[in-house]
């Protein structure tokens, strides 16, 4: 449980200083990442069995369908190096399918996942060499390999790639050629562009879970920074940007106001927005640009029956 400090430093405390800079500009903006304290991930779990967020079913789908197809891509004897490990559900999906795979290498923020994801995946895969490392997938860092010349390959699943901006896609994309070597190869999950209405439904469905979500960064600022945000004078919109091709989150001042956090005074007008999140939206072409700009290209691209969503298998330029 985290507790108000009243004397918060935006110098050294990162949260406070993203807040403070966020909501500084003249578009009011909040980083994606910091939806994701205990109760935030607990909400993005809820989402995704949702019927209206279909990503998660169709991956998984592909996943279940094309296991072969990973497995003969990826190749035997390899080690896997997942970006963003979370729960790792999706993984042992992969690794059950792979041929004599030697090695996991989960990299996540939060080392709580990471401890549970490592122990869950070593006991069911008693053989494999399991290094997690815990670190943001966009700092910069080294991956220790085991030294075994064994083949490597990255996994980036959920769409997580679409809550990046192109500057962040193309630095993790070239960090990752980094780390896998000439050799590599990568799998990257993608959702691709359809009707709007279908993606907007996505992302604020009927019961509210995806409202509740946004809404509890305002509730996070409260408890972590002694912040006074109201959270019933805001609400949650999603909205389409034609523009970057993506969904926006936003949270939507419904009432001129006024909030204080770090001794500072923030002001809001009616109708005015806090941007939480984008989740861009490809089509296979605009990834296979995106893929190319970061030093890959799409050898395979596989999609559920519905061609919601895209899995990219992609070696180096
Ligand atoms: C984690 N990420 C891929 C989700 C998405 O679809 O962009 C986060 C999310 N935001 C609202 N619903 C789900």
């Amino acid at each position: 449980m985290l507790h108000v400090n009243n004397s918060i430093d935006p110098v050294e405390n990162e949260f406070a200083r993203d807040v403070i800079g966020g909501l500084s500009a003249d578009a009011k903006t909040l980083p994606s990442r910091w939806l994701y304290d205990e109760r935030g991930s607990a909400l993005f779990e809820e989402i995704t069995k949702l019927d209206e967020y279909y990503l998660t079913r169709a991956e998984t789908s592909i996943l279940q369908e094309r296991q072969r197809d990973i497995a003969d891509f990826v190749r035997s004897d390899a080690i896997l190096v997942e970006y963003g490990a979370g729960a790792g559900v999706k993984t042992e999906l992969v690794l059950a399918g792979l041929r004599d795979p030697r090695g996991y290498v989960p990299i996540d923020i939060a080392d709580a996942f990471l401890a549970e994801t490592s122990k869950r995946i070593a006991s069911r895969f008693p053989s494999l060499w399991v290094r997690p490392i815990e670190r943001n997938f966009l700092d910069v860092f080294e991956v220790p390999f085991d030294g075994s010349g064994g083949g490597r390959a990255g996994f980036f699943p959920g769409s997580t790639m679409g809550n990046l901006n192109t500057i962040e896609a193309q630095t993790l994309l070239t960090q990752m050629g980094r780390h896998l070597g000439d050799d590599g190869r990568a799998i990257i999950g993608v959702d691709l562009q359809k009707n709007v209405d279908t993606l907007l439904r996505a992302y604020d469905d009927s019961a509210g879970v995806t409202a509740a979500f946004n809404l509890n960064l305002l509730e996070r600022i409260n408890t972590e920074l002694g912040a006074d945000f109201r959270l019933e004078q805001f609400k949650h919109v999603a909205r389409w940007n034609e523009i970057e091709k993506a969904v926006e989150m936003h949270l939507v001042s419904l009432c001129d106001q006024r909030v204080t956090l770090c001794e500072r005074t923030f002001l809001f007008r009616t109708s005015e927005t806090i941007h939480t999140e984008s989740s861009r939206k490809y089509t296979p072409e605009s990834f296979e640009r995106l893929a190319r700009s970061g030093g890959w290209r799409v050898a395979e691209a596989w999609q559920d029956a519905d061609a919601l969503f895209g899995l990219f298998g992609l070696i180096r330029c």
